[in-house]
Parts: C-alpha cells; structure tokens; sequence
C-alpha cells in the first residue's frame, strides 16, 4: 500500500536548514509535498478518503475528483443492513462489490460501513426481538464480513451505539434490548469472519472530551481489559462552526489506550470558519500517530447528505474550496507517524487471568456467561499448565435443549449435548501459565456449564 512513503530525508534537510539560518520553518512547500490529498496523507503514513454514492461511480466529473484525490473509500448506503441482506437470509452485494473493484483498480483502501447499526435496518430485523434479533444479528455481521474477507481496511462493526446528551450511555434500540453485550458479540463475530480487518467503534457527537466520548471511552478500555477484538474507534465528526478545544486531546486519550484512531464522516458547516476547522482537523489528527486516515462524508458539496450546508472539500462545480487548500496544507507540514512505537504512556495490560495457572501440565479451562432470554455467549479462558501446549481441546456440556450457532478463536465438533472445542493456529502454542481466550454463541441456556481443558 502506498500509504508508508515518509520523506524523513527532505523533511530532515529542511528542519536542519531552517535551524541553522533561524529562520521560520515551512514544511508546507518544495519538491516533497503531495499535490493531491491521497498522495499528501500517504507521505505521512495515513489514508484520505470519501464517501461514495456507488450509482455516482459512472458520473466522470464525480469519478475524476474521487480517482485524483482519494485513496480510500467507503461505501455512504450501500454496505448498510438495510441494502445487502433485504430479506432474511438473502444476500445482495452487488453495489458494494462494484465498489471494492473500484478501490482495487485504483489502489484505494476499503473502509467497510457498517455491520450493526439501530438505523436503516431492513424491514424484517426491525420487526424483530430477543434471541431471534440477536442470532439474526450476528448471522449479518458473520456473512457480510466473510463475503468481503480480506477486503476490508476498516469495518464499523458498530455503529453510533451511544444515547446523546449526558447520560454517558447506550442508545435505546432493538439491538440494545437484545443484551448490553450484543457490541462485543458482533466485535466477535467480525474477528473470526474476517481476522484482517481493522474492526472499530463508529460514533458522532465525539468531538471532545464529553459524557458521550467518556462511555464510550470506558466501553472500548473494557473490551481492551477483557480481551474483546477491538481495534479503532472512527470519530465521525459532523462539524458544525466551532471545534472543541480538546478535539485532539480526545483523539489521544483513545490512542492512549492502544486502539487506532480515525476520523470517519468529516464534514463542516459552511461558512467564515469552514476552512480554519477542516484544517484543524486535520492537523489534530498528524499531531496523533495512531491517527491512521481521515474520510469526508461525499466528495463535492452537491453529493453531501447536508445539502445547502455545503459541508465539503469540493464545490458543486468540482473546484477546489479553500478549506482543500487548508487540508492539504495541513497534510503536507504534519508529521509522519513515527517508525519506532512512541515512548508515551504505554496502553493499559490486561488484568492477570482469573483461573490462576495449574502447577502441572495439561491445562485449566474457566467460562464466563452473558446470557439474556433464549440465548448466551460463552467466553472461555484456556490456561496453559506448567509443559505448556502445542494444542488444546476443550469439552463442554451444553445443558439439554442449548446449541451452538457460532464459534470464534476455535472449531467446534457437535452443537449440542457434548460440544469439543479444538485449538486453531494461532493460539494452539501457549508457554506455561499462558492464556488463550475463545468463545460461542448458543441459543437455549448455557447455565451451569463446566469445561474440561486437555493438552497435547
Ligand atoms: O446521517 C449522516 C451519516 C451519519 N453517520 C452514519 C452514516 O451512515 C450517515 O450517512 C447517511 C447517508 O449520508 C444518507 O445518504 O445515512 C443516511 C440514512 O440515515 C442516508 O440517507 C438515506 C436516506 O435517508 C434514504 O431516504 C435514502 O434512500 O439515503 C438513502 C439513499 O440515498
């Protein structure tokens, strides 16, 4: 991918020369600097995408900005519930496929959105309830993210989950109703459909530090203690006539806690501040280096969702705004990220497993629930006895009337009665005292179950 180019030489020349002559130093012009926004955001080792309206891909004024500016996309509708799995079970992904083979002749990034979301839900899900949602829920995530397997830079796994105003918690909805855990079950179900894929949490209204960025903020430092796959959070970034002052300060504090960041659906209200904001967004995002790219939501002003607010980098005519001139600027005088891992406030570790090891060889195995009526997911800690592993089985009892619909980190035989989970590549080898985790879903209850742990 071309997004790793740094120019550390020529930036090197120019901070020395500057120092030596003590004169003012401008980064922002000479030979090195990207002349479009992809190239400039390459060169710093990030991404600059759009949102495409996929039918627009045959309107050339449209494709002939998109192909120039842009090296990642992603799709505004057109991967949402609502348009690839209409009916149950039925899957259409046309338009976005015809999106991914866009990006891939023109060596642009895919961002996948979005898995989960409480709004344009097909008709049937939003019928839906209970077990029946929550297993037709992750049915979605699991095909759509194996349909597009290794595709896929980022997926919003799920999507603006967080209630407004200053409650600091969840939305309302019928996803929510299915169990507080339905956002890590999807972040599961993503992992083992697509282990490639960046999977983030996507929200708007997070533009600093406020009661709704610090839930969430605290949902993804949970998912970090306790082993949920997340790797990013998108901040959409819906902007109106003023930035938060602690913008990056936000940006950071979720660096902070080992996770990339990324700026999702940027788009600005028009007007006096328009090109200072989108400028400051852009630096806020270089002054943090897992800051990794940057998407606006819609490429000219007419294609935006926000119509007469004018709320983007290219006018209806196709013409460069000053407020593209202020992010490529932005671009090009930011830093690169840094090739050694920063020395700053290293991410929280995990709290030592709760199983503590066994002295002897074999392994230990422990099972923490989250049920709701009808159905559960299981998480399963494996601990590596003192011999360690080359693989491990694990064999539980599901109680009468309970099955198994989805695996993750393991291969399961059976589904029901006496269920074995077996080891896979990557957390077969485990040295004394380590810990591997896996899990499953079920329908029915998994009340009462007790693993038993074998090595070999
Ligand atoms: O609302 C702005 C964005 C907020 N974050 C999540 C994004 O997914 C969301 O995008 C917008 C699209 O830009 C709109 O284009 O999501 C809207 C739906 O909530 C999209 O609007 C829908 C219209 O509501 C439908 O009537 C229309 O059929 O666009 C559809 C396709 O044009």
């Amino acid at each position: 991918m071309k997004h790793r180019r740094v120019l550390r030489a020529a930036v090197t020349i120019a901070v020395t020369g500057a120092l030596a002559t003590g004169m003012t130093m401008v980064l922002t012009t000479g030979a090195s600097a990207g002349t479009t926004l992809g190239a400039a955001a390459a060169e710093k080792g990030r991404y600059f995408g759009a949102a495409v309206a996929v039918n627009k891909l045959s309107t050339s004024a449209y494709t002939t900005i998109l192909n120039r500016e842009f090296n990642s996309v992603v799709a505004e509708n057109e991967m949402k519930w609502a348009s690839n799995e209409p009916q149950q079970g039925v899957f259409n992904h046309s338009s976005g496929d015809r999106l991914v083979s866009h990006a891939q002749a023109n060596g642009m990034s895919v961002r996948g959105h979005t898995l989960l979301w409480h709004a344009q839900q097909p008709g049937w899900a939003q019928g839906m309830s209970g077990s029946a949602l929550r297993n037709a829920a992750i049915n979605h995530v699991t095909q759509v993210a194996s349909h597009y397997r290794g595709k896929i830079h980022s997926w919003d796994v799920v999507n603006e989950a967080f209630a407004d105003g200053g409650s600091g918690g969840r939305r309302d909805s019928n996803l929510q109703r299915t169990g507080n855990d339905w956002i890590e079950a999807a972040f599961r179900a993503a992992r083992a459909a697509d282990p490639g894929a960046k999977l983030c949490y996507n929200d708007y209204n997070t533009d600093g530090i406020n009661a709704k960025s610090t839930g969430i903020y605290n949902m993804v430092r949970d998912f970090k203690s306790r082993g949920v796959p997340i790797d990013c959070v998108g901040f959409q970034s819906h902007l109106g006539t003023s930035l938060a002052s602690d913008y990056q300060a936000n940006l950071q504090r979720f660096a902070d806690l080992g996770v990339d960041v990324q700026i999702t659906e940027l788009d600005v209200m028009t007007g006096g501040n328009q090109a200072n904001i989108f400028g400051a967004v852009t630096r806020a995002c270089l002054a943090v280096s897992r800051c990794t790219g940057i998407t606006t939501w819609g490429v000219r002003d007419c294609d935006s969702w926000r119509g007469s607010d004018n709320a983007l980098l290219f006018d209806c005519n196709g013409n460069k705004k000053a407020a593209y001139t202020n992010v490529l600027n932005a671009l090009n005088a930011g830093p690169g990220i840094p090739t050694t891992p920063p020395t700053t406030t290293p991410p929280p570790t995990d709290p030592p497993p709760t199983t503590p090891p066994p002295t002897t060889g074999g392994c230990s195995a422990s099972v923490s629930l989250n049920s709701w009526n009808g159905g559960f997911v299981a998480s399963v800690k494996v601990t590596a006895g003192s011999a360690g592993t080359n693989g491990w089985n694990v064999s539980v009892t599901l109680p009468s009337g309970a099955s198994v619909t989805n695996t993750w980190s393991a291969t399961a035989s059976g589904s029901s009665g006496t269920v074995r989970f077996a080891s896979v590549d990557y957390n077969s080898r485990l040295t004394a005292g380590q810990v591997a985790e896996f899990g499953f879903q079920g329908t029915g209850s998994g009340a009462g179950m007790t693993p038993t742990c074998t090595a070999s």
